[in-house]
């Protein structure tokens, strides 16, 4: 049994809520969202509820992908406003009792930053070691292909690795070209990171996300991949491997974590939170990353619920099996039931629109947002929602190549064309699950450009057109609207301690059209039962005809009202039918 929530570290009850700011409003009328944009909306997150809100990267940065480029960690970019909007922005929040969490983007730097211009400037340059560099692989001519030092692919298509013709050597690019790794085995590296950290706590910032932080320790005998035959995704293998097993929770993560946090956090009076994205970490690894007692991170993102519906690639996109995505959230909730904590996220930045992947964005649009949602937020850890999910944004339309916005599918595109495939082919790839369908500008009015920019202004991406039915302004006062519900919820998570709290127990496991489980603590137990899709369904709920006098907590779906557990036990449900119920009342 868990303990009580009085004990309890302030983020188990907490709900964060994600800016990505080039899309969420713009106040200057350059086409791109700035900070002074979201000082204006600030009275939205509050209507919602929410106890953080994590900024995606505002720093100075050559954008190639979007900010997670960085060329100074400790200034704002002019794109976004300044230092002085930010310390505004944070006292805004503080005053509205909203703490901020910066995106921490410490795995590589932009090439542009000084740290990279100088350790390029020659081989012995003091800042050299600050980065992966490595000459051509022996028996190759420099810059041929081929010639790279392992044969990894990028994040982003292509090889790893960029020759440098000035000093005639490589450097590691995990991600984009204009990403160069940094080299952590160098402890001038991490104290640099940790007072930029401290320098930021002292402004007044409440914690970090930090970006692909498993990947900051690399096997440093930098070893081949294996090949795997197409693995490229496309018909076009690029001869390139996976090098993940040298770099995904690497041999030093874990000492670099905690001296992170005995340098930043430990001997600092305040409440902080940290949260490490990590692709590839397993549950294993993550109960260590986040047991408290080692001191490393509070939260980590994890990827296999987002993979779920993905083949050997992520442009491999296949339907959703409900029952694969049980199993992972199950394994999760239990794996991190009694140390570590778990974070609830169905979308960010590089997810495409939860409402179209796994509900219905066309008919039960909806009650379908508002399903997923009761579904994540009903369970175990800490939810994240990013923006536009708490109005039921959906996947945009991108009908031609030119209206792909983003390094990995413009990146794609390119490869995969230049190898033979058919452009309409790859497009048909892409849409489903391009991270730009997270980016479309948020959605606050029925207006032109849905009133994410000032009148005449081109947004850098094209707003959905669906924005005349689906936006903000439509939605804050109506107690049917999906951000209602999402209200609603983050309001139960405050007020009920078993929703935060709560152990959690997977039912129906192999049902392949309702996600069931049950929440307990102290006595008071929760039933939650959604139904995922339109077709006619009746299931015999676990001990069902205990809960057919339940109180009804939380209700939505596509009919008025939703479904309830029936006397004897089973639940006859509508399309998208979700629902909340209590015992004892
Ligand atoms: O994402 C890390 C990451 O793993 C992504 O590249 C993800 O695999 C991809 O988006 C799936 O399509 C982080 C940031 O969230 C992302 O926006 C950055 O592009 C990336 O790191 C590099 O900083």
């Amino acid at each position: 049994m868990n303990s009580s929530a009085d004990t309890e570290p302030w983020w188990r009850t907490a709900v964060v809520y994600q800016v990505y700011p080039r899309s969420f409003a713009d106040a200057d009328g350059d086409g791109v969202g700035d900070l002074r944009g979201i000082l204006a909306h600030l009275d939205h997150l509050e209507a919602l509820g929410v106890d953080v809100l994590w900024l995606s990267p505002v720093y100075p940065s050559p954008q190639e992908d979007n900010g997670y480029d960085i060329s100074d960690y400790q200034d704002v970019d002019p794109l976004f406003g300044t230092l002085a909007d930010l310390d505004e922005l944070i006292a805004a929040l503080h005053a509205r009792g909203i703490r901020l969490v910066l995106d921490l983007v410490v795995n590589h730097t932009s090439s542009a930053h000084p740290w990279f211009r100088e350790s390029r400037s020659s081989r012995t340059d003091p800042k050299r070691d600050w980065y992966w560099w490595r000459p051509p692989r022996p028996g190759f001519e420099a810059g041929a292909p081929g010639a790279e030092p392992t044969n990894w692919r990028a994040s982003f298509s292509g090889p790893a690795w960029a020759y440098d013709e000035a000093t005639g050597e490589y450097y590691l690019h995990l991600f984009a070209v204009g990403q160069p790794d940094l080299n952590w085995e160098n402890p001038e590296v991490r104290t640099a990171i940790h007072t930029m950290m401290r320098w930021w706590l002292d402004r007044g910032v409440d914690g970090f996300r930090m970006d692909v932080i498993n990947f900051i320790s690399k096997d440093p005998a930098l070893p081949d991949g294996r090949v795997v035959a197409g693995a490229a995704g496309g018909t076009a293998p690029d001869g390139l491997a996976d090098g993940t097993a040298s770099y995904v929770c690497g041999p030093r993560i874990h000492e670099y974590l905690a001296e992170m946090h005995r340098e930043v956090f430990a001997d600092r009076p305040g409440t902080f939170l940290s949260v490490g994205e990590m692709p590839g970490v397993t549950v294993d690894e993550a109960r260590l990353f986040t047991d408290p007692g080692r001191g490393e991170v509070d939260m980590v993102f994890q990827f296999e619920h987002v993979q779920v519906d993905q083949g050997a690639t992520k442009w491999d996109h296949r339907p959703l099996h409900l029952p694969a995505l049980k199993a992972i959230m199950a394994r999760w909730q239990a794996g991190l039931a009694d140390v570590g904590w778990n974070s609830l996220y169905w979308c960010n930045h590089d997810q495409p629109r939860v409402v179209s992947r796994f509900g219905d964005d066309g008919a039960h649009r909806v009650a379908s947002a508002k399903a997923l949602a009761t579904v994540l937020h009903l369970h175990r850890g800490t939810p994240y929602v990013y923006q536009g999910e708490e109005l039921g944004m959906a996947n945009a339309p991108f009908p031609q190549p030119q209206n792909l916005r983003d390094v990995e599918s413009v990146k794609y595109y390119r490869s995969q064309v230049a190898a033979g495939r058919d452009p309409s082919e790859v497009m048909a790839e892409i849409r489903p699950v391009s991270r730009d369908n997270a980016r479309t500008p948020m959605q606050w009015n029925g207006g032109p450009d849905a009133g994410f920019c000032p009148p005449g202004v081109t947004p850098w991406i094209a707003v959905d057109p669906d924005h005349a039915s689906v936006n903000a302004a439509a939605q804050r006062d109506d107690p049917e609207s999906v951000f209602a519900h999402y209200h609603r919820l983050v309001e139960l998570r405050h007020r009920e301690p078993v929703v935060a709290l709560g152990d959690f127990t997977m039912l129906l496991p192999d049902d392949e059209a309702v996600y069931a489980f049950t929440r307990e603590l102290d006595g008071v137990r929760l039933l939650v039962l959604a139904h995922w899709g339109a077709g006619e369904v009746k299931v015999d709920v676990p001990d069902g005809a205990a809960w057919a006098d339940a109180e009804v907590v939380l209700g939505s779906g596509s009919g008025q009202p939703p479904a309830m557990v029936e006397t004897d036990g089973t639940w006859r449900p509508g399309p998208w039918d979700a629902v909340v119920l209590r015992l004892p009342h």
